[in-house]
């Protein structure tokens, strides 16, 4: 169930927009782009079929640490069907740069070698050490198996506490104690003194397991070397095609950036994963490149599991100083993060400032800090995955809350509602370095436990427990900095690429428009969303709009789609674009109709002189005129499009409630979820029926880590390799959702958005897990750790059921 576009507070919404005001904006239009995907239309990275393509297949490590003795490819290389077999010495002949680079530096960070095939050393489980290219991918894959590799198996270690803590062989030489970076935020004194003022101080030691993204599409890439030219097309499964195409230029294949086009289909979900640069595209368009021929990889689900980054990974400390009172004096953080073998670009970035910067939620925290020291482990590399380091850092901060109101003996809603930061006092800079935008948490928050009758509620709790039956009302309140901008602030903060981004708004001859957009889309729904915003802008039908994205060769320059930062940051560009194109075409208006510009009203698309409504001149007719040139304002040149480069002032800051009721079953272990209510604030809404898929998605994805994800490794090997063996929650196991919104503009962006990707993924973990606690109190239990099973609750409650 929605009321979210019949609720009063969305009502209470600015106007977001110019005044072409065509009505697009906000309007649940359903999504233009679902008829292709549904009927099967949708086209792929594998659906793309050249003449002459060649399949690629790698040859992985089983071992999760050792030495490489020998490889012996030859039985491989004499199969019937089989091209090639290319070892990681290969790569480093042909002289290639051959790194795969990090793109988030930070102080002291150990930046080892990263190889497309490993030649020395494999450092985890699925470490690609050989490509066979045949002329079928079954050939292909059977000729893996025909690859003798000899090693000589190191001691491993998979947990980022032991990794630093026990004596074990390093993962790289160059980190003798397997730390990558040791990093703080925060004044540890002022803590520390916060600490010792305060009157009471409670503690949690959680663990943040592995996640795997599971995007429906497993990656793949398609290469075409054209030799004559000297140019390499890919299309690959990616969500930020600029940055794969400059990252494969500069570091791995020494190729001239305008000597390679990088294409995105389709892409069937992403959830992070495909934002970055692995090795295995790389190997593609290189094998592509040493045979002039097309070359086709396509992860099986196994692979994908295996090598697509993972997420999370922390083992953590919290501590919350609290006064009798209910006032929050301080929050002290120290924690372990698994990084995987490997550094991945943002593999830095998330467990670090993304994390780290969170920690003071929704509240006023005077005294912060926080320490992590990033672990290299043989495991498979972790960097963001949906919600990236806010997830980890929200979760935290909500499980001190609880913990808190626990030793308190305070009802956890009021506790949360006394510290909330209040309307007046934004922008606020928290002191964990953030300067949060605009907000009215407290209205989200009492909006959220209208929802569930909270007083009643917790009345019912009460009689229930004298049946024996236990539920719990969990609360989790967010706030996310979302859209990682400005390029500026980046940059100082370590970041190797720009937070702007970049799109072309194009009338085309005949009245239609055409945005070129630099994000890429893996089902958020761009293609209707930006239409959305254009249409407004220039008081048109969005039927008038047609949305590219994801090609490097028309679209000149962008950054790509992570980060919730699509609707802000590209979002923002389109709508200046078309701003400028609206303020042209205005221009050649006056200039037609013998007025002033500013004697000019604009509505549905319709230039009209004030007071004389039937001097008029629709834009699509001054486009056509645009093009001809004929008739134009002196010194104006034809045509009708922009460019816009767009750097926010700063990121946007989404926030919201959300309150999951379970009952808990102490006898089975058993968890419901009787009702799950969320309430968020994107800022103005573009699309309120995607803005309710997100976090419908974004729900499943968090209640799936509470309650059912881990990346298990057992010996160094990853036990959840397939989907019957890693725990994705079924529609059967999740409950309606019931979803709520308030509108809070963001003044970061021309139209008063903020991001709604990864805001319920960000959300359900903590509220769910709260949840489950809260119902287990009379057991004594304060916490339990991710994902909670019926096995975890049936210990928990062993001793007093
Ligand atoms: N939107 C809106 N009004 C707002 C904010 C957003 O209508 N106030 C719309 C946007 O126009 C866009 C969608 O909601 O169509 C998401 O916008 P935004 O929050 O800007 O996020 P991005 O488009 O940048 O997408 C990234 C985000 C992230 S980081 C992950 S991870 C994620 C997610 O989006 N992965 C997804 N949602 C996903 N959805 C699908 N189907 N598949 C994924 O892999």
């Amino acid at each position: 169930m929605s009321d979210a576009d019949t609720n009063e507070a969305t009502e209470s919404a600015d106007e977001p927009n110019g005044d072409g005001s065509s009505g697009a904006f906000g309007s649940a239009i359903e999504r233009g782009e679902d008829v292709p995907l549904l009927t099967g239309d949708g086209e792929y990275t594998d659906d793309i079929s050249l003449r002459g393509t060649t399949h690629l297949a790698i040859r992985r490590s089983d071992h999760a640490h050792a030495r490489i003795e020998s490889i012996d490819t030859s039985g491989a290389a004499a199969m019937d069907g089989v091209i090639a077999v290319y070892t990681g010495e290969d790569v480093v002949e042909s002289g290639v740069p051959n790194t795969i680079p990090t793109a988030w530096d930070l102080p002291g960070l150990v930046q080892p070698q990263y190889r497309m095939l490993a030649t020395d050393k494999v450092r985890h489980e699925g470490t690609g050490i050989a490509a066979v290219i045949a002329e079928t991918p079954h050939v292909a894959h059977d000729a893996l198996k025909q690859i003798t590799v000899e090693y000589e198996p190191l001691e491993h270690v998979t947990d980022p506490v032991e990794a630093v803590e026990r004596d074990v062989p390093p993962v790289h030489d160059e980190a003798a104690d397997n730390v990558a970076f040791d990093f703080e935020l925060g004044d540890a004194d002022a803590t520390d003194e916060a600490f010792a003022d305060a009157d009471r101080v409670a503690s949690v030691d959680l663990r943040q397991p592995r996640i795997i993204p599971n995007a429906m599409e497993p990656r793949a890439a398609l290469a075409d070397w054209e030799d004559a030219t000297g140019k390499l097309r890919l299309w690959m499964t990616s969500q930020n095609p600029h940055l794969h195409r400059m990252l494969l230029s500069a570091g791995t294949l020494g190729l001239p950036e305008n000597k390679i086009q990088v294409i995105a289909p389709e892409v069937g979900g992403g959830f992070g994963s495909k934002i970055y640069h692995y090795p295995d595209e790389a190997v593609t368009a290189w094998c592509s490149m040493q045979l002039g021929r097309p070359v086709k990889w396509q992860a099986t689900r196994s692979e994908s599991y295996l090598t697509d980054c993972h997420g999370r990974d922390h083992v953590t400390t919290g501590e919350i100083a609290l006064d009798d009172d209910g006032t929050i004096r301080g929050v002290r953080v120290e924690t372990h993060a698994g990084l995987g073998a490997q550094l991945s670009q943002f593999g830095t970035a998330t467990p670090s400032y993304l994390y780290a910067t969170v920690l003071s939620g929704q509240y006023t925290i005077p005294a912060i800090h926080c320490r992590v020291v990033g672990a290299f482990t043989n495991t498979t590399p972790v960097d963001a995955y949906r919600g990236a380091g806010r997830a980890e850092g929200i979760y935290v901060i909500e499980r001190l809350v609880d913990v808190g109101a626990r030793e308190l003996k305070m009802d956890p809603a009021e506790l949360r509602r006394r510290n909330l930061v209040q309307p007046d006092e934004f922008p606020y800079e928290s002191a964990a370095a953030l300067v949060y935008d605009s907000g009215e948490y407290e209205r989200a928050m009492d909006l959220a436990l209208d929802h569930v009758d909270y007083d009643e509620l917790r009345e019912r709790q009460r009689e229930l427990r004298d049946e024996d039956r236990y539920i719990g009302i969990g609360i989790g309140n967010f706030v996310e900095s979302a859209g990682l901008s400005p390029s500026g602030l980046a940059g100082d903060l370590g970041a190797q690429a720009g937070g702007w981004e970049s799109s072309i708004v194009r009338f085309d001859s005949t009245g239609s428009v055409t945005v070129l957009a630099g994000t890429a889309d893996q089902g958020q729904g761009h293609r209707t969303t930006y239409a959305q915003i254009a249409a407004e802008e220039l008081g048109l039908s969005v039927d008038d709009v047609d949305v590219v994205e994801g090609d490097t060769d028309r679209i000149p320059q962008g950054m790509g789609t992570y980060g919730s930062r699509s609707a802000s940051v590209g979002g923002g560009s389109i709508a200046r674009g078309a701003r400028e194109v609206r303020e042209k075409a205005r221009r050649i208006a006056a200039h037609q109709l013998e007025t002033s510009a500013d004697d000019l009203e604009f509505e549905d698309g319709e230039f009209r002189v004030t007071g004389a409504p039937d001097r008029s001149i629709h834009i699509q007719t001054i486009a056509h005129e645009a093009y001809l040139g004929h008739d134009l304002p002196e010194g104006m040149d034809p045509g009708l499009e922009e460019t816009n480069f767009y750097d926010p002032e700063n990121f946007t800051y989404p926030f919201g409630t959300h309150v999951a009721v379970v009952e808990v079953d102490p006898e089975t272990g058993e968890i419901e979820i009787e009702r799950y209510v969320a309430v968020d604030d994107c800022g103005e809404i573009i699309n309120p029926m995607i803005v309710e898929g997100q976090v419908h998605g974004g729900i499943a994805q968090g209640i799936g880590a509470a309650l059912y994800e881990r990346a298990a490794y057992d010996d160094g090997h990853l036990q959840t390799r397939q989907m019957d063996e890693y725990a994705v929650p079924h529609s059967t196991q999740l409950p309606e959702f019931e979803t709520d919104n308030t509108v809070t503009p963001s003044p970061h962006n021309p139209i008063g958005v903020k991001g709604v990707g990864e805001s319920a993924t960000i959300a359900a973990t903590p509220t769910v897990v709260s949840a489950v606690v809260d119902a287990l109190e009379p057991f004594g239990v304060d916490h339990l750790d991710m994902p909670i099973t019926p096995e975890s609750v049936w210990r928990a409650t062993e001793d007093d059921r």
